[in-house]
């Protein structure tokens, strides 16, 4: 039998399988057109799934709020189901595949009856391309379908590059009951295969994204000697017209989607400073035939966060989600458009992300501070050409960074690949409201992919290492970011947003062999000159407080650093204990 067929056949043999377990009513194929699109929401606005949004300020757009204790990824209910508890590590919860099967197969059983099941086949990555991969989701949501259909490239184009691939990941999605008692999100790197029960929230529900192109993709990416990312992509052009090209590693809800669609201030745009915007979530990075590393941004869609999003922060993610969105749990205004915590700065009359009726002097958001939208990439409006290139775009630097009230300064360089790669296993961060548990808690979250990474994190760390070894001289300069550090009153000493196009214009410097720096025991950092403290208004007090590295402090940090290691046991790289090492004797 030709390849084609073969998968083609494996699908309905797959398909039917899960009808017969869970007993829907009807089995629908989604084929991504408009046509399917303009059924599907009629009949969630019919049913109360969705409200329809003001058709001429947001045509195309809905609102949908979510049960309210489904407003975020369960970090708790997430599993790796690989055979060897030890290839999880210590960082994810692990059940063996039998046992979470003992649990999710009786909880399948019939969980569809008188529901529809939808097949939702999907392509990450540039189809056609040697990156892209084939998944097929099977949901019992409309609401799952229609994300999925913005989020990636769905439908019919997605069967022409299975015939092509002749595999895809299983994914198979349930709404369940929507209790937390009966929520799962597991994975099973063995088969290839996503089981999610009972929460239709972004990331434990559109399989395609952190269930299908980190937690799996990281496993394929460790076994083929690639990386699969938590990183956006950006390109940033110096009036000289040379682009570089900057992936960034930042944990949920700490700026990705904001600097990868980053505005430069007029004063930077005047002299031809230009941005442009590849990826804003999820990066898969691979040697191209020059050995250099490219990136693909797998996703067709932002699944952006929608408070702090405004005119002034991030017009460019505005400008996406004006038309043909999904938003989910941001409040209601009477004209039937929405609002959010940080759109404007005089919070309207509206209806609060619950339903109910909100005011100003109302004691809680009106918006969810997870509230989201869902758009297409395509809209935006600096979208780069090369968004869709299959070959991606070759990566010159990666950032890392956190959310660091205290102790971490706005920037400095890595002196090499090894030092860059202990500084992304030494990432740490205030938790956000992007997964469920007490916001603000620094937690360490390696190269933000603490709640992604489907293996063991030193077996993951190692794989880095042996990148970098591959790539020799080839590899991106590595640097490490703070936009959030703040001074004494609790104000963020740094401006952010578009005006960390400072700090991009500096990287970029430095990746074309110019920019000043000056060295310390983190790393190299640029002069104040090189970030033009002054007209950015930060005073002189400011910007000291900003590249402040307080001995005691940094050397406590060495010390949680150490603890922090001994968690991964014998499988750490001895190299990433030489690092702290040597930072701890720069520190003198
Ligand atoms: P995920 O989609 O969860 O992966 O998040 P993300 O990393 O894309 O974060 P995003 O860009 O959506 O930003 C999250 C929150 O941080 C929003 O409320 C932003 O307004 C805020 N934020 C982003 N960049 C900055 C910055 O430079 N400074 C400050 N103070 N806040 C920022
Ligand atoms: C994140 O939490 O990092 C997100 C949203 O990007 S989710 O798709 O829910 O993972
Ligand atoms: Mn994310």
């Amino acid at each position: 039998m030709d390849a084609p067929k073969k998968a083609t056949d494996a699908l309905k043999t797959w398909v039917a399988e899960v009808a017969a377990r869970t007993r829907p009513d009807h089995i629908h194929w989604c084929d991504g057109s408009d046509a399917e699109n303009r059924r599907l929401t009629d009949a969630m606005v019919a049913d109360g799934t969705l409200t329809r949004l003001n058709e001429r300020k947001h045509p195309g757009s809905f609102l949908h709020r979510s049960d309210p204790g489904d407003v975020a990824r369960l970090e708790d209910r997430t599993f790796i189901c690989c055979e060897d508890e030890d290839d999880a590590g210590p960082l994810n919860n692990w059940k063996s595949p039998q046992a979470m099967k003992a649990v999710l197969d009786p909880l399948f059983e019939g969980c569809m009856e008188g529901r529809t099941l939808y097949v939702v086949p999907y392509v990450m990555g540039p189809p056609g391309g040697d990156a892209a991969k084939v998944g097929v989701e099977i949901t019992d949501s409309p609401y799952v379908a229609a994300n999925m259909r913005i989020m990636t490239r769905m439908g019919r184009v997605a069967l022409e590059e299975l015939s092509r691939k002749g595999h895809f990941t299983k994914g198979l999605h349930s709404t369940g009951d929507l209790s937390k008692e009966n929520r799962y999100i597991a994975h099973f790197p063995g088969e290839d295969l996503i089981m999610s029960f009972s929460s239709n929230y972004g990331g434990n529900a559109l399989l395609g994204k952190k269930c299908h192109a980190l937690r799996l993709a990281s496993v394929q990416a460790r076994n083929e000697g690639w990386l699969a990312e938590h990183m956006l992509i950006v390109g940033v052009t110096n009036p000289q017209g040379q682009t570089t090209y900057i992936a960034g590693a930042f944990p949920s809800a700490c700026g990705k989607t904001n600097l990868a669609m980053l505005v430069p201030p007029q004063a930077d745009r005047a002299k031809g400073w230009t941005v442009e915007t590849v990826g804003d979530d999820i990066a898969w990075l691979r040697f191209g035939e020059d050995g250099r590393l490219r990136a693909v941004n797998p996703e067709y869609g932002f699944f952006g966060v929608a408070p702090g999003t405004s005119e002034d922060t991030n017009p460019n993610a505005l400008a996406s989600c004006r038309a043909n969105t999904l938003f989910t749990n941001v409040a209601l205004r009477p004209d039937s458009t929405v609002w959010w915590e940080g759109l404007s700065p005089a919070p309207p009359e509206c209806v609060d992300w619950l339903g109910n009726r909100w005011t100003p002097k109302s004691d809680h958001k009106a918006a969810h501070p997870n509230s989201r939208f869902t758009a297409p990439a395509g809209q935006c409006p600096s979208i780069s050409d090369r968004w869709q290139d299959p070959e991606g775009v070759p990566i010159d630097a990666i950032v890392f960074g956190g959310r660091r009230s205290r102790v971490m300064p706005l920037i400095f360089e890595a002196f090499d690949w090894k030092h860059g790669t202990y500084l992304g296993a030494t990432m740490s961060s205030e938790k956000t409201a992007a997964a469920e548990g007490a916001v603000g808690e620094l937690r360490f979250d390696p190269m933000a992919m603490r709640p992604f990474c489907g293996y063991h994190t030193a077996d993951y760390w190692q794989h880095w290492l042996d990148v970098g070894e591959k790539g020799g001289e080839k590899m991106p300069k590595v640097y490490h970011v703070n936009w959030f550090r703040r001074a004494k009153d609790g104000s963020f000493l740094w401006p952010g947003y578009g005006d960390n196009m400072r700090v991009l214009e500096w990287i970029c410097d430095r990746v074309q062999g110019e920019g000043d720096a000056i060295e310390t025991p983190l790393g190299y950092r640029p002069t104040r000159e090189e970030l033009h403290m002054d007209d950015l208004g930060v005073n002189a007090e400011d910007a000291e407080a900003l590249f402040a590295v307080n001995r005691e402090d940094w050397l406590a940090e060495c010390n949680e650093r150490d603890a922090w290691f001994d968690l991964f046991g014998d499988r750490l790289p001895a190299e990433l204990r030489k690092q702290n090492d040597a930072l701890r004797q720069r520190l003198g």
